[in-house]
This record gives structure tokens, C-alpha cells and sequence, in this order.
């Protein structure tokens, strides 16, 4: 049973010690932005296009300035004209072409959404009656909100200046050769592969709260995001054109983000901007539709992939074409997306000679595409896996039989994946190995056969994945277009009795950091993890921070905190000898005492080293009063985690409906902090990737309406959806920083899809399909089948 404490004995580091902030979390006594309430506050509500694509010829706001409550009315062109510049990407790639994304829109909206005015009142209720009578004098133009159509000749301009809607053609990899080994290859596999659109679905929805004070000239912002710096950074030294010394940005309790609270939203700008031009605080709370509309989705490829393969089933090549859809303009990650996050792990646990990538991102109009939990990683993965599984139905192999032909051996790590990335540690076939063992595998492939005699159709679904997490280093990822390091700040701060505040760059949005940080920092430093808090989401409390996006947390800002109270310990451990008269290099650490070796009685407490650092009478010049370090990490690579993963479905052939019964995941992740925490980061994100699998589509029609606009045709899934996740773990640590941990947060949404796809194909193959396009909702199942039997 998980306790507050590690267990009497345990190391508190590997300990399943309970969420320290769940009490708050789930009792309601969280503050989440929403929550902070200022004396004066005004609300905003914003006036969104209800066209994909219209010219704005004009706003007219007379009649909302005219009810009473209503505080200013402003516009795209009064915030352009005050010198708001347009919010800028964080990745940038050889020849791209941008598409502006402004605070409001100005000549022209270019979604369904796109706010194109914003309305400040004293209350919301009068600033919502207020946005309705603001007067937009729209011409609607056509739309195009399919990226394959918005490339071909004659399709709508989302841009005059993009020519056919093409932001960027990149590619990586060797084509030539990738030509040649095609051209020997005993078998090729080909498919074409839709994956669909995602919409985020945070429990918490987006909102910001800004407060002016004149006296100081100082602007906070309190907002929802995954990266309270970076926002600082670019709202203002770029938007607004604000000092970032006089910019405060707060993200306080934050109620899920999976990705899509990295983006720096036009929203925000606009809030902040109106509270320093009202010298009022100004409030905006997205509802739940605002969300749906604006918030970035995710996904949305439309992929060609061709797998090359020996007589034998050894992968020779990889060629993969992408199109993928931008959306109106480029989120903050939206180019790296579908690029550098995505390219490099396609070719998975596998030992591909050539690999050439192709990608054209396209802009369209419809909401923007930006990192959606996996980020990249899902849709590499959906594509290598679906393709092996193609190419053991042909080869007439056992799916595991062709993985482990052609598994990365453990030998060969450091290993080149492609020209961007070196996987950094792997073993992947003990992970395959015990996931079939966990399953039954071999009694499944029977009780299968057994079924499909009856008219049952069993299917048995593999995805051996790995992921790409950690960003970094700084030096190598600014090679590839980054506009920004990606280190992360630590600081572990000692109070003079004893106690310690760790501050991180990073920022939790349901991750457990106020938890597993403690625990590295109580580990390090040999105190109780109860006397360890954690602070996070605070530019004014943390010197710098690069936040929480691509499972990089626990990896750099973690590290970050490791490496800051190891100097901590170092200087406790030089204050102690000095207090013992002994030797630093004598000076043991255990149980919170640092004593001399060999002698355990001649000993200080964590408390009475810290007193004497911030009472120093009895220290010499030498050791500087005080005990407190910050380091700024930045990891010489990226960490790679794997694992396997395996879905047991049931097709009912009379109704397409698709039960999923059992899903076994063996994932390695390096050393583990907090196993319970782990294994709750894979919870959420095995539900995340199934729910993209079985039910999650998002549908614009034609002219650009999102027509799955709210749970009622975007449907989640919901516990009684899911069985029990049955897990288990191989440890295989990362040299890539010293913790050897690796990544967690976003492993199970990579693997899930591919899995349970794996599975529904398996299930279907008795009636000749051999491919179709997630969700599997009943519906498409069900007519996929008929199809089939309508032969
Ligand atoms: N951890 C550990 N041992 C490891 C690896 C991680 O104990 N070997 C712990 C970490 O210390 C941290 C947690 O597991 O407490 C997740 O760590 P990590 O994998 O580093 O991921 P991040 O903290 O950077 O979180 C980001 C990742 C991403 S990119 C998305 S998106 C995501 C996610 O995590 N969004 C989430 N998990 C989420 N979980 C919740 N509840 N809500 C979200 O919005």
C-alpha cells in the first residue's frame, strides 16, 4: 500500500510514495486560474468567426459599447495599430513559409473560432450579451479543410503569399538509396494511412487572468500552461514588446494540458494587452465549445509508407510520404511536430538500413495542429507498426517472429535511427518477450482458432514502439531549427532548519512533480521527503524554465533537481567535516545524518549543518554562509524509451463493435522514481491512445463547421470502456542523464493506437481486410465487413 512516506528501509528514490498533491487536487482546495479572484476584475469574452474563411470588412462595436456594463470593445486593427506583434513559432525549417497568427484576426479569419474581437464588461454574463451585438461585416470565402485537397491546383488560398497552401517540404534521409533497396527487395509492403484529427479535451479549459499595476509598470498573468517561461518569453519580449522583468507569468494548479497548453495562444495576448491598456484586471475562461474551436488539435496525417523487406523478412527500406495538415497557422510546435519528432522514429525498434522520410506540411482552414500527447511519435509509430504487421500477414510469419528478426540488438546502441537522432540505450526483446508471456500468447493464438470456427473473431494486436523524449541538447536541436534551448532550471533551496524548497522550470499539469521531484531531492540530500516542497509555475519564484512537453520533465527537470542537491549535499558534507573535525572525503550520508565513516556516532543532522550554513559563527572565510544551488541542465542526448505492447480484441461481426478485453503493456522507461506514478502516466496514456484508436475523430465538413464540437459527437473514453491495464516493467537505464531515467508521460498514447489497430486487423482478417483507418467505431467496422461479404 503507497503511504505519503517511503516505507521504513526503502529508499525513498523507487519508492511508490502517494501523490503528495492529490489531497488538494481532489477535495476542491486546488487554485486553478479560474480560481484566483482579484478586486476590480473585468471579464472578456471574444467574438470568433463563425466562417472557416471570410475578408472582415469592417467592425462595428457601437451597439455593444451602448449596454451599459460594457468596458471597450476591441479589435484585430486596434491591437496591430498599438504595436501587437503576431505570435511567432518556436521551430523553424529551411525554406517554410509562415502563415501570421495574430491576437485577433485582422484583414481575414482564416477558422471557425478565430477570435476577431474581444469584449470587456464588468461581468461575463453582460460581456457574453455584449459579443453578440458587435457587428462584423464578414465576406465569406471558400474553404478548404482537407490538406490533400488544399494542394491540388484551384483549391482555396489560405494565404495569398503561401502558394498552394505549402508551408514547408521537408524530408530526411538518403532517397537514392532508399531507391535502390527497394529496388532489391524481395517484397514490398504499401499502405495508405489516414490519422485522424484529435481534439486535446483538458479537464480544465483554457484561461488567463492579467492585472496591470501603474506604480511599478508590472503586468502578471496568470494562465493555464505548460511552460509559464517560454509564455513570459514570447508574450513579451515578442508580442507585446514588455520588459520580461515586467512580466510576471503565473500557471497555478493546471488541470491537464496533453500538449495543447504549450501553444501560446492568441487569447492570452489579447488579455494581457487589455489589462495594461484598462489598468483593470481582465478574466477570460474558455467554455467548453471555445475549447473544442480554438484549443490546437493534434494529428491529422495522411501518410504513403512503403516497407522493403529480404526473402527472409529482414527490413531493407522505409519510404514515407506525409502530408500534414497546419491548420490555419503554425502553433508553437507545429512545424517540429510533424518533422523532427515524427521522421526519426519511424523506423521503431528496428534495424533499417535507409530510411527517407518526405513531409509537406499544409496549411488549411480549419483550428491550428499542434503537439497532441505523442506529439509525432504516435503517428511514426501507427505507421511502422501497422507496416510490420502487413508484412507478416505477406511473408506468412508470425507477427512477434518478424519483430524480433529484425530488433535493434542491444549490442548496437548507441544506435543512428536516422540522421537527426542516436537512440541512446535498448533491449528490446525482453520486453516483447515478457509481454507475450504476460498475455499467454501462444494459448491465445489458439483460443483463436477455436473462436473463428464458432464465428468469433479474436484479435491479438503487437506494437513494440519507441519513443523520442527529452528534448535536447541545446546545441544540436538549435541545428535543426530550434529557436530555444532546451535545458531545464533546478534549484534546491535549504531553509536554516533543515527544511528545503526545491524550485523547477518545469510545470505539472497532473504529472506528480511536486511528488517525484521531493523524492529526488529528499534522496540526494538524506532528509525526510516530507520536509521537501516543491515549487513550480512561477516566473517570479523561478529563475528560468523551459516547462513540460515531450515527456522531458522527469529526465532534464529532474536532473536539474539532482544535480542542484548533489552541490547541496556537497557543501553540507564540507560544513559537517568542518563541524566533526573530520575529513569531507570521510563524511558518509545516511538515514539524514552525514557522519564521519566508521564511526556513526560522530554525526550532524541535515537541521544542524543548515543552521550552521545560515549561522555561520563557527565556519571558517572559507565556506561561504548559506545553502542553495541552481543548476541549468541541458542532457548531452535525448532519451529513448520502448517497450511492447499487446490488445485482445473481440469483433462482433453482426454490429462492428469493437470490445477491447485485455491490454498488456511492458514498457521501460530507464530507472523509475515512483512506480506508481509510472504506471498512472501509462494509465492515462494507454485510455489517451485507445481512445484515439476505438472513438475519437475530429470532423469539419466541407465548408470548415467543426461538426464534433462537443462531447456529444466527440466521444471520450470512459473507465467502464477499459479493462484492467495489466503492466510490468524491464529496466534499462539512460546515459543520457544521471538519473537514468527515461521518459513516461507520453509512452502509452505511442503505443496504444498501433496495438489495438494490430488487434482489429487480426480480428478482420478472416474477411480479407487488411487495413482500415482509425476509429474503429462500429459503423466502419461493421460496413468494412459488409463490404467484404457483399463480394
Ligand atoms: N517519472 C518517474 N520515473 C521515470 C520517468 C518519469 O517516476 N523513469 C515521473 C516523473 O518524475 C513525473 C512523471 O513520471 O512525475 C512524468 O514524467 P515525464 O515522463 O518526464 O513527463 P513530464 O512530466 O514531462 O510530462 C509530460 C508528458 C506529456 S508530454 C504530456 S502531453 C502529458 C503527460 O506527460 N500530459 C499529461 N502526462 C500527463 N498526465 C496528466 N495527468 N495530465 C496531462 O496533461
Amino acid at each position: 500500500m503507497a503511504t505519503t512516506k517511503a516505507p521504513a528501509g526503502a529508499r525513498i528514490l523507487g519508492s511508490s510514495i502517494k501523490r503528495r498533491e492529490d489531497p488538494r487536487l481532489i477535495t476542491g482546495r486546488a487554485t486553478f486560474t479560474d480560481d484566483v479572484k482579484l478586486p476590480g476584475t473585468t471579464y472578456a469574452v471574444f467574438v470568433r468567426s463563425p466562417y472557416a474563411h471570410a475578408l472582415i470588412h469592417g467592425i462595428d462595436a457601437s451597439r455593444a459599447l451602448a449596454l451599459p456594463g460594457v468596458v471597450a470593445v476591441y479589435t484585430g486593427k486596434e491591437l496591430a495599430d498599438a504595436g501587437v506583434n503576431p505570435i511567432p513559432t518556436a521551430w523553424v525549417l529551411p525554406g517554410i513559409k509562415y502563415g501570421q497568427r495574430r491576437a485577433l484576426a485582422l484583414e481575414r479569419a482564416r477558422f471557425v473560432g478565430e477570435g476577431v474581437a474581444m469584449v470587456v464588461a464588468d461581468d461575463p454574463y453582460t460581456a457574453r450579451d455584449a459579443a453578440e451585438l458587435v457587428d462584423v461585416d464578414f465576406e465569406p470565402l471558400s474553404a478548404v479543410v482537407d490538406a490533400e485537397r488544399a494542394l491540388e491546383p484551384g483549391a482555396p488560398q489560405v494565404y495569398d503569399d503561401v502558394p498552394d497552401n505549402l508551408s514547408f517540404d521537408w524530408s530526411i534521409g538518403d532517397a537514392a538509396a532508399a531507391d535502390a533497396a527497394f529496388g532489391a527487395a524481395a517484397h514490398v509492403v504499401r499502405q495508405r494511412f489516414v490519422n485522424q484529427r484529435l481534439i486535446p479535451n483538458a479537464i480544465e479549459p483554457r484561461a488567463s487572468l492579467a492585472a496591470y499595476n501603474p506604480a511599478t509598470d508590472e503586468l502578471t498573468l496568470w494562465t493555464t500552461s505548460q511552460n509559464p517561461h517560454v509564455h513570459r518569453l514570447i508574450i513579451g519580449a515578442f508580442a507585446l514588446g514588455i520588459p520580461e522583468h515586467k512580466l510576471r507569468v503565473i500557471s497555478p494548479d493546471v488541470g491537464g494540458g496533453f500538449g495543447s497548453k504549450i501553444m501560446i495562444y492568441p487569447d492570452e495576448v489579447a488579455v494581457a494587452w487589455a489589462a495594461r491598456k484598462l489598468e483593470r484586471p481582465v478574466k477570460w475562461t474558455a467554455e467548453r465549445r471555445e475549447s473544442y474551436l480554438t484549443d490546437c488539435h493534434g494529428r491529422d496525417h495522411v501518410t504513403d509508407a512503403e516497407l522493403a523487406l529480404d526473402a527472409d523478412g529482414r527490413i531493407l527500406a522505409l519510404r514515407v510520404r506525409t502530408i500534414a495538415n497546419l491548420g490555419a497557422n503554425h502553433g508553437l510546435f507545429g512545424t517540429v511536430t510533424p518533422t523532427y519528432l515524427y521522421a526519426p522514429v519511424l523506423s521503431g525498434q528496428y534495424r533499417i538500413p535507409t530510411v527517407w522520410c518526405g513531409v509537406r506540411g499544409v496549411f488549411t482552414n480549419t483550428a491550428p495542429v499542434d503537439a497532441l500527447r505523442g506529439a509525432g511519435r504516435p503517428e511514426a509509430t501507427f505507421v511502422i507498426e501497422r507496416l510490420v504487421d502487413l508484412a507478416a500477414a505477406r511473408l506468412g510469419l508470425d507477427p512477434p517472429e518478424l519483430r524480433r528478426r529484425n530488433f535493434i540488438p542491444p549490442e548496437a546502441f548507441p544506435y543512428a535511427s536516422s540522421p537527426a537522432l542516436t537512440y541512446d540505450s535498448g533491449d528490446y526483446a525482453p520486453a516483447l518477450e515478457r509481454a507475450l508471456g504476460m498475455v499467454g500468447y501462444a494459448a491465445l493464438r489458439q483460443e483463436q482458432a477455436r473462436l473463428r470456427r464458432q464465428g468469433r473473431y479474436l484479435g491479438i494486436g503487437l506494437c513494440t514502439y519507441v519513443e523520442a523524449c527529452g528534448l535536447a541538447p541545446s546545441r544540436i536541436i538549435g541545428k535543426l531549427g530550434a529557436v530555444a534551448g532546451l535545458y531545464e532550471s533546478g534549484q534546491v533551496r535549504v531553509h536554516p532548519t533543515g527544511k528545503v524548497s526545491v524550485f523547477t522550470g518545469s510545470q505539472q499539469q497532473g504529472q506528480g512533480h511536486e511528488t517525484t521531484f521531493a523524492q529526488i531531492a529528499a534522496d540526494t540530500l538524506g532528509v525526510p521527503v516530507e520536509d521537501v516542497d516543491v515549487v513550480h509555475g512561477d516566473t517570479g519564484r523561478i529563475a528560468f524554465g523551459m516547462g513540460t512537453y515531450g515527456s522531458r520533465s522527469g529526465t532534464v527537470g529532474g536532473s536539474a533537481v539532482y544535480l542542484s542537491a548533489l552541490r547541496v549535499r556537497d557543501k553540507a558534507r564540507k560544513i559537517a567535516a568542518h563541524l566533526l573535525e573530520a575529513a569531507e572525503e570521510d563524511i558518509e550520508v545516511e538515514d539524514g545524518k552525514y557522519f564521519v565513516r566508521g564511526s556513526p556516532d560522530r554525526a550532524k543532522t541535515f537541521a544542524e549543518i543548515s543552521l550552521a550554513a545560515y549561522i555561520p559563527h563557527a565556519l571558517p572565510m572559507e565556506i561561504e554562509p548559506g545553502l542553495d544551488a541552481t543548476v541549468f541542465f541541458d542532457p548531452p542526448n535525448w532519451v529513448f524509451p520502448f517497450g511492447a505492447h499487446v490488445a485482445v480484441v473481440e469483433v462482433d461481426a453482426e454490429t462492428g463493435e469493437v470490445e477491447l478485453q485485455r491490454y498488456v503493456a511492458v514498457d521501460d522507461v530507464g530507472n523509475v522514481v515512483n512506480p506508481m506514478i509510472v504506471d498512472g502516466q501509462l494509465h492515462g496514456g494507454i485510455a489517451h491512445g485507445i481512445g484515439q484508436a476505438l472513438w475519437e475523430h475530429a470532423v469539419y465538413d466541407d465548408a470548415g463547421q467543426l461538426v464534433t464540437g462537443s462531447h456529444m459527437e466527440y466521444p471520450l473514453g470512459r473507465a467502464d470502456a477499459f479493462p484492467t491495464f495489466e503492466l510490468d516493467r524491464t529496466v534499462t537505464p539512460s546515459p543520457s542523464n544521471p538519473l537514468g531515467v527515461k521518459g513516461v508521460g507520453e509512452a502509452g498514447t505511442i503505443a496504444s493506437p498501433a496495438a489495438v489497430a494490430n488487434a482489429v486487423m487480426d480480428a478482420l482478417a478472416p474477411f480479407g481486410i487488411t487495413h482500415l483507418d482509425m476509429p474503429y467505431t462500429p459503423a466502419r467496422v461493421w460496413q468494412a465487413i459488409h463490404a467484404q461479404r457483399g463480394r
